[in-house]
């Protein structure tokens, strides 16, 4: 899957660098919101934009956007409103009403920092700030309007009922039910790919992809966004949650359908290096560059945290 090239960047720099980039506007926004929203909510905004997560939406946003050709480190703004958006789901993801988790980034979850009320409106909070990143970015990039609107949509409807919210909705009614695979693999689709597949088109079209590069990376964001919640999937069983920066074997006490209580850890890994592969085979099909996607694609499948 790596590309042999000894000058394709690892998955470790790409992160790196992702966290560099869009880290520098996401704490922006963290002390312009806690210096402009009062008490414990701005407090809230900010313990949230500055979690310490991999960064895994915005690697592959700027990669797909420097695999069309783009150059430009203004990309950041776009890849911020994006791990916005994840930051808003990873604060209500762990809310009471849902998984009910007080660790998350190796630290206490944002409803145990401050409260359940307070988390709650932190996390609505960030979705218009997205929005705002989204639009500080693509004007930075100094694309159009029209691409604006087209940048909006796929974020927010990935976001949406059509995507993650829809995606969670399903998993949490599917909790205590047998699910079987097609049925998970339509909630992981959701809850965790549609995200992450429309980081992947948001690189491709903020760097004026081609239709068929376009189609290419969407393709590879839908692949690697499901092998992306089978590895956690797999992780939440393997690790620890020292390793994770979050609680472990929450899948087993929720009593949650995953691959691997479908497919059992080896099948379930398999399962994920096939989606990867496959997601690779789209770029290469298309003469996309490879390899720093396929990096990606790698680490997401074989990562340990
Ligand atoms: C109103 C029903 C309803 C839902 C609101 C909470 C929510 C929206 C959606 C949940 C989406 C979610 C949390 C999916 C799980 C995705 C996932 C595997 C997250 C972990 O991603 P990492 O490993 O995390 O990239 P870091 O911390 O590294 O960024």
């Amino acid at each position: 899957m790596s590309s042999s090239s000894t000058s394709s960047p690892t998955a470790s720099a790409l992160l790196g660098e992702a966290r560099r980039l869009t880290d520098a506007i996401l704490n922006e926004w963290a002390d312009r919101l806690e210096r402009e929203v009062p008490g414990r909510n701005g407090a809230a905004l900010g313990y949230a934009l500055r979690g310490p997560g991999k960064r895994v939406r915005p690697a592959l946003l700027i990669s797909a956007y420097r695999a069309v050709g783009g150059h430009d480190d203004a990309i950041a703004g776009v890849a911020a409103a994006v791990e916005a958006v994840h930051t808003y789901s990873l604060v209500h993801d762990d809310l009471p009403c849902m998984d009910n988790d007080d660790f998350r980034r190796g630290r206490p979850t944002t409803h145990r920092q401050f409260d359940v009320a307070t988390a709650t409106r932190a996390g609505f909070l960030l979705v218009p700030v997205a929005a705002r990143m989204l639009v500080g970015g693509v004007s930075a990039l100094g694309l159009d309007e029209a691409t604006l609107g087209q940048m909006a949509r796929i974020l927010f409807q990935a976001g949406g009922a059509e995507g993650m919210v829809g995606g969670q909705w399903l998993d949490l009614a599917a909790e205590q039910r047998a699910v079987e695979l097609p049925e998970l693999t339509a909630i992981h689709r959701g809850k965790t790919g549609a995200l992450i597949r429309a980081a992947c088109e948001l690189g491709a079209i903020a760097g004026r992809a081609r239709p068929e590069a376009l189609t290419a990376l969407a393709a590879y964001g839908d692949d690697i966004g499901v092998a992306f919640q089978i590895a956690d999937d797999v992780l939440d069983c393997t690790g620890t949650s020292a390793q994770l920066g979050k609680t472990a074997g929450r899948d087993e006490a929720l009593a949650k359908s995953t691959y691997v209580r479908l497919l059992g850890i080896d099948r379930a890994r398999e399962e994920a290096l096939v989606l990867a592969r496959r997601a690779v085979a789209h770029l290469e099909a298309t003469g996309l560059p490879p390899s720093a996607l396929g990096e990606l694609a790698d680490y997401i499948v074989t990562r340990n945290s």
